[in-house]
């Protein structure tokens, strides 16, 4: 034990007292968004901030305070502990508890890339916009924007039509098996506009056959399969077939193709093999990488 002690106070940088005093300092900057605290108080640094939901539950997030004028709020992550075990608790957002639409909270700011996370702003915070980050599992937070293999965000404010944020345009799209047909009853696809890649590198991360189905350069929700199963979201793509649950990610929690195979967080991103990128399977940098949602 005491090895070990050593060892972890040898490689973890001291917090300094500079440190705590910005600490102390961000405490005061307490907002019920990352819009909020740039707008009121004018802080402008990429980071974690204190924010409180209109009932008084105070939460830690990131926020990305830079991009695009700034001011996003981290909201949820999407992560994928083991495409081989289908509908197990690490697949928090494929399940039959209806995370999408709750306001369960699990999950914490720093393990968002290495294990799911969902906080009160996702269904508190009144947005008008999204941003999405796919950031490669493990990497910590101040190196986030950085190590992103693909970063961007909408821009007509569509959140509005939808109850301001995914909790809302949920409960108005349930993410539940059975709910209706490809295509014709899918939610919403929004167009985006790219801060990292474009709509060619977008569709190379997943598989080949995917590609014959998806356009790049949106963001779409509640796509359903042939077999009638639910996904949440098809980030930066719109299905044109039926085939979703190879390029969208979360779900109702059955999947009747091959059951359970396809039943997951990231759903069918491994069905031709594990990071192949061959078939129906997605390259291993997207099947490797958390989904981060922001709102604005
Ligand atoms: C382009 C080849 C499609 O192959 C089909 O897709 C095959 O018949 C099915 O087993 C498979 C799955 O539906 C993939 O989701
Ligand atoms: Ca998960
Ligand atoms: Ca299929």
């Amino acid at each position: 034990l005491d090895s070990v002690k050593a060892i972890e106070q040898a490689r973890a940088p001291k917090v300094s007292l500079s440190r705590l005093d910005e600490l102390r300092n961000r405490a005061k900057f307490i907002g019920r968004s990352c819009k909020e605290v740039k707008d009121r108080y004018g802080q402008a640094e990429d980071g974690l901030y204190y924010l409180t939901t209109s009932t008084g539950v105070v939460y830690q997030t990131f926020c990305d305070m830079t991009t695009a004028g700034g001011g996003w709020t981290l909201v949820a992550s999407v992560h994928e502990d083991n495409i081989y075990a289908k509908c197990t608790v690490g697949d928090r957002w494929t399940s039959q508890q209806g995370n999408w639409a709750n306001r369960k909270t699990f999950g914490t700011v720093e393990a968002a890339t290495d294990d799911d996370f969902k906080n009160p702003g996702y269904y508190d915070i009144d947005a008008e916009d999204m941003s999405v980050w796919h950031v490669p599992n493990k990497t910590p937070f101040y190196h986030w924007n950085l190590a992103a293999i693909m970063r961007y965000h909408t821009e007509r404010r569509f959140l509005h039509l939808y109850g301001g944020n995914l909790y809302y345009l949920f409960h108005r799209y349930p993410v539940e098996y059975n709910v209706g047909k490809h295509l014709s009853d899918n939610g919403p696809s929004i167009p985006i506009v790219y801060d990292l890649g474009d709509k060619e590198s977008t569709k190379m991360f997943y598989g080949p056959y995917s590609g014959g189905e998806i356009e790049g350069g949106f963001i779409s929700f509640r796509a359903i399969n042939h077999e009638r199963a639910a996904t949440a979201i098809c980030s930066g793509v719109k299905p044109k077939g039926g085939n979703v649950e190879h390029y969208c990610i979360g779900g109702g929690g059955f999947f009747p193709e091959g059951n359970p195979l396809q039943c997951g967080d990231f759903t069918g991103f491994a069905w031709n093999g594990y990071g192949t990128h061959i078939g129906f399977s997605t390259s291993k940098q997207m099947l490797e990488s958390a989904v981060l949602l922001f709102y604005r």
